[in-house]
């Protein structure tokens, strides 16, 4: 199996989203592996948060990796209008209304990561033709649209799952993320079944009595021991 170090990507729509950039800067010096960025619809999912020229603003200010995840009907619109490249992750739903194929080329002419989305109730077979094509398989725990929404019982299964289907048909280079109410102690559980991306929202480092550089270390614990 290929060897993966445990990342942590902060979820900004958890932040205090009007002190944004002393908030990066916290999380660069607690050592966060990248940002996650939810871009909602109001289709796709019943809420709206980060349009483009807010993921262009954030890549000005900050070196660290983006984890874009858009979840949207029409993501293509949308990632014409985003500057991402090499370092960066792109995540589209396999559940959206566009080509999962031309929306993966687009994201690899620039030379990013490709990712596929899957909700709760979506089942790992429907990534199986897309699988040359993919970096990262994002498994959402939650109903998408929201933070702070309980996670979904007995979805974490999902990843082992997804684990051993992914290395039975060879793409054990595949990452598999994790997104929706992750909390370090499920972090940790899911890591064992195979996880290396993992979502830090309000279950995970946003916490409003804990300094982020506390959470993220003690996040960072559980994943990386
Ligand atoms: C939800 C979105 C997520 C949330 C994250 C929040 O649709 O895709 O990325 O921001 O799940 O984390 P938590 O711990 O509050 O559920
Ligand atoms: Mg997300």
């Amino acid at each position: 199996m290929t060897e993966r170090k445990n990342k942590i990507s902060a979820s900004i729509m958890c932040a205090d989203l009007l002190n944004l950039s002393g908030q990066i800067k916290e999380l660069e010096e607690s050592g966060i592996d990248m940002l996650h960025i939810d871009i909602m619809d109001g289709s796709f999912v019943p809420n709206l948060t980060f349009g483009p020229d807010f993921v262009n603003a954030i890549k000005k200010i900050t070196k660290l990796p983006l984890d874009i995840h858009l979840l949207m009907d029409h993501p293509r619109v949308i990632l014409r209008s985003m500057n991402f490249d090499s370092r960066d992750i792109v995540t589209i739903h396999a559940e959206c209304k566009e080509s999962i194929m031309e929306n993966a080329a687009f994201v690899k002419q620039r030379g990013a990561r490709f990712g596929l989305a899957l909700n709760p109730d979506s089942s790992i077979e429907e990534i199986k033709k897309y699988l040359p094509y993919i970096d990262v398989v994002l498994l959402m725990l939650i109903i998408p649209g929201f933070a702070g929404s309980s996670l979904i019982h007995g979805i974490m299964e999902k990843v082992g799952e997804t684990r051993r289907f992914l290395d039975t048909h060879h793409f054990d280079n595949i990452e598999i993320a994790v997104d929706g109410s992750v909390s370090p102690e499920r972090a940790r559980y899911m890591r064992d079944l195979g996880a290396t991306i993992f979502v830090g929202g309000t279950a995970g480092i946003f916490k409003k009595e804990k300094a982020l550089k506390e959470t993220v270390k003690n996040f960072n614990l559980q994943i990386n021991d």
